[in-house]
Order: structure tokens, then sequence, then C-alpha cells
């Protein structure tokens, strides 16, 4: 069974914030975090969870990319945040530019797990899953959208 989310794809942008600052970095994963307005404007559609898709860099590159919404349950945040890991090793961090997100897929719900190794596990095969489906055929004219800048 796929989970079929009728606001897919879904196009947003906005400026790179500082998140909860835990350290996700450290954890080999670090999450671009998404302002307030970006989360709150999210269709109702797009259930807690963790999406795949192609993200870039003021007008950069375009990346795969792996993105958690939701509240954690992890961390039991309060704040409901949009958080997106682009799939390549940057020289530099990039708050205060510009993030263009194309979210194209759904891979799982949210989940809590009993240690940190479990959610570094399961974000590493979220990447690998997220990898493979972006490699598709279908999904490679959507780069070509007019919504990426240039
Ligand atoms: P924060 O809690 O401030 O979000 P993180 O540890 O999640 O801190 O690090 C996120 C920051 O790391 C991003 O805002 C960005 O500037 C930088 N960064 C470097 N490489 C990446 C990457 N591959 N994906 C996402 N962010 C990255
Ligand atoms: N947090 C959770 O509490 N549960 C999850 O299932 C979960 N999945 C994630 C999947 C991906 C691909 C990413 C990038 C993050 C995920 N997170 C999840 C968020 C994670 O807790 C957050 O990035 C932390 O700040 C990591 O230290
Ligand atoms: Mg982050």
């Amino acid at each position: 069974m796929s989970t079929v989310i009728r606001s897919l794809p879904y196009f947003t942008k906005g400026v790179v914030i500082k998140g909860f600052g835990r350290g996700s970095k450290e954890l080999g994963c670090p999450t671009a975090n998404f302002p307030e307005e970006i989360v709150n404007k999210l269709p109702e559609d797009l259930t807690p969870g963790v999406y795949y898709g192609f993200a870039q860099i003021d007008a950069g590159e375009i990346y795969k990319m792996v993105m958690s919404i939701g509240w954690n349950p992890f961390y039991n945040n309060t704040k409901k945040s949009m958080e997106t890991h682009l799939i390549h090793k940057f020289e530099k961090d990039f708050y205060g530019q510009e993030l263009r997100v194309a979210i194209l897929g759904y891979l799982r719900p949210e989940k809590n797990f009993s240690s940190l190794d479990e959610l570094v596990k399961a974000i590493d095969e979220d990447i690998e899953k997220a990898k493979f489906e972006l490699d598709k055929p279908e999904l490679q004219t959507i780069k070509n959208n007019s919504f990426f800048a240039r």
C-alpha cells in the first residue's frame, strides 16, 4: 500500500533559518529549516512524515533531498518543522540563503525511536530510498521547471 497525497508535487521556497540547534550536523545529517510562515501554509494532506524531492540553494545546482515534516516525536517538539537534508556535501553553511524545494513523494510517517542510533539508521535508509526514487526518468523533467532559479 502506498499513500496518495493529492498536493504532490508541491513547490515552496523560503529563507534558511536556525533550527533547534540539536546538532543534526554531528549526526551526519544537517537539515536546513524553513521559517514558520512556510510551515504554516503547507496543505493539510502533507501529513507529518518523511518526503523526497529536489532542492536548490539560491540559483545553484539542483540536488536530491529528503525532508522531515512534523513534530519529531523522538524529540517531542511542540512546534511543527520542515527540515530539508540536501544529498550533497557542502563546503559552507547557507543560513539566510533561499532554499527552493520540489516535494515529489512520500516515504513514511514520523516515528518515535528508542535510541538515537535507530533514528540515524532510519534516516540513512530514507536517503537510500530517496536516491533510488529520484533517479527515475519520469522525475527528471521537474528539474527544468521554471520554479527553479537559473
Ligand atoms: P539547525 O538546527 O540550525 O538547523 P543543523 O545541524 O540542522 O542546524 O544544520 C543545518 C545547517 O547546515 C543548514 O541550515 C545549512 O546552512 C547547513 N548545511 C550544510 N550542508 C547541508 C546539507 N547537505 N543539507 C542541509 N543543510 C546543510
Ligand atoms: N524525527 C523523528 O522524531 N522521527 C522520525 O521518524 C524522523 N525522521 C526523519 C527523517 C529524515 C530524512 C530527517 C532528515 C529527519 C528526521 N527526523 C525525525 C528529524 C530529526 O529528529 C531531526 O532532524 C533532528 O534534529 C536530528 O537530530
Ligand atoms: Mg536543522
